[in-house]
């Protein structure tokens, strides 16, 4: 294993958070504005316009679907490797999209991101609650932020707070107290933040008159259901050509323990026939 990525491991499990400094080349990063920009002129439709994601943030959603830029991004060889290392081989992409913070938007409450996956688990043991209570959670999610400009506390770097990955449920109650305990994870342009899906963060507010441009990867363990069905919204002949790890990380693949199998083979079989 490489020195930076036993140090990321490192960090994130002691800390629950990581910057990776010049992770990802200055041409990738600008092929991706480029593509954010081909979005913009498309006019797209926003999505997650509301009081926690932003009125003046935009987040472009199922960017696989659009240029091929996206598929250089989340099996990119700076993350992938430590992502998995973290959440384990068959982990699976989460929710990916951009993060495109405006000149003027407020700060996020304090947040913790695996919290649809706790709100699913503790809802089907409703009936037995001394089996979720208390106690740190272990890491099934693992977000990426990766800076498209250079993120200062001025134009909204996401705020973490170190250590609270260690936090028991429940999630953050207290968003200010939180806040004010909270750093600013300051990157230049290809530096790659992560952290920890019950790491205590939040979006910071933009008080310059430019964009933060960021896209989030977030990644979860593989027996989880996802956040967003890529399964359904990339048709099987787009996702025929991608190459095996994003395949895989959309859920072409069976997971330790044998989820997600097709008439109990790998999918990867069925995408064979596809791409034909
Ligand atoms: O864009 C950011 O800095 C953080 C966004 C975030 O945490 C979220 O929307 O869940
Ligand atoms: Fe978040």
């Amino acid at each position: 294993m490489n020195k930076v990525r036993a140090q990321a491991v490192d960090h994130i499990k002691e800390h629950g958070y990581f910057i990776m400094r010049k992770a990802l080349d200055e041409a990738l990063c600008d092929d991706i504005l480029a593509e954010i920009r081909r979005l913009d002129d498309l006019k797209i439709p926003r999505s997650l316009d509301n009081n926690f994601h932003g009125h003046l943030t935009t987040r472009y959603y199922d960017v696989l679907n659009y240029g091929d830029v996206w598929q250089r991004v989340a099996t990119h060889k700076s993350i992938l490797p430590i992502v998995r290392d973290i959440l384990g081989e068959d982990c699976l992409l989460n929710t990916f999209g951009t993060s495109i913070i405006g000149p003027g938007e407020t700060a996020q409450s304090i947040h913790v991101d695996d919290g649809p996956f706790i709100a699913a688990r503790n809802s089907s043991l409703r009936h037995r609650p001394h089996l979720y209570e208390g106690g740190p959670r272990q890491s099934i999610v693992l977000n990426t932020m990766i800076a498209l400009c250079d993120f200062t506390e001025e134009i909204g770097a996401t705020r973490l707070v170190p250590d609270s990955n260690k936090m028991p449920y429940p999630r953050p109650q207290d968003s200010d107290a939180w806040m004010a305990k909270s750093i600013p994870a300051l990157m230049n342009k290809g530096d790659v933040l992560f952290f920890e899906g019950q790491c205590y963060h939040a979006g910071g507010a933009n008080r310059t008159t430019q964009k933060r441009f960021a896209v989030t990867v977030d990644y979860c363990a593989g027996y989880l259901r996802t956040q967003e069905n890529f399964m359904l919204s990339i048709g099987q002949n787009k996702a025929a050509h991608f190459d095996d790890d994003l395949k895989q990380l959309i859920g072409y693949r069976i997971s330790k323990g044998g989820l997600g199998h097709v008439y109990n083979h790998e999918p990867q079989g069925l995408m064979k026939l596809v791409a034909i």
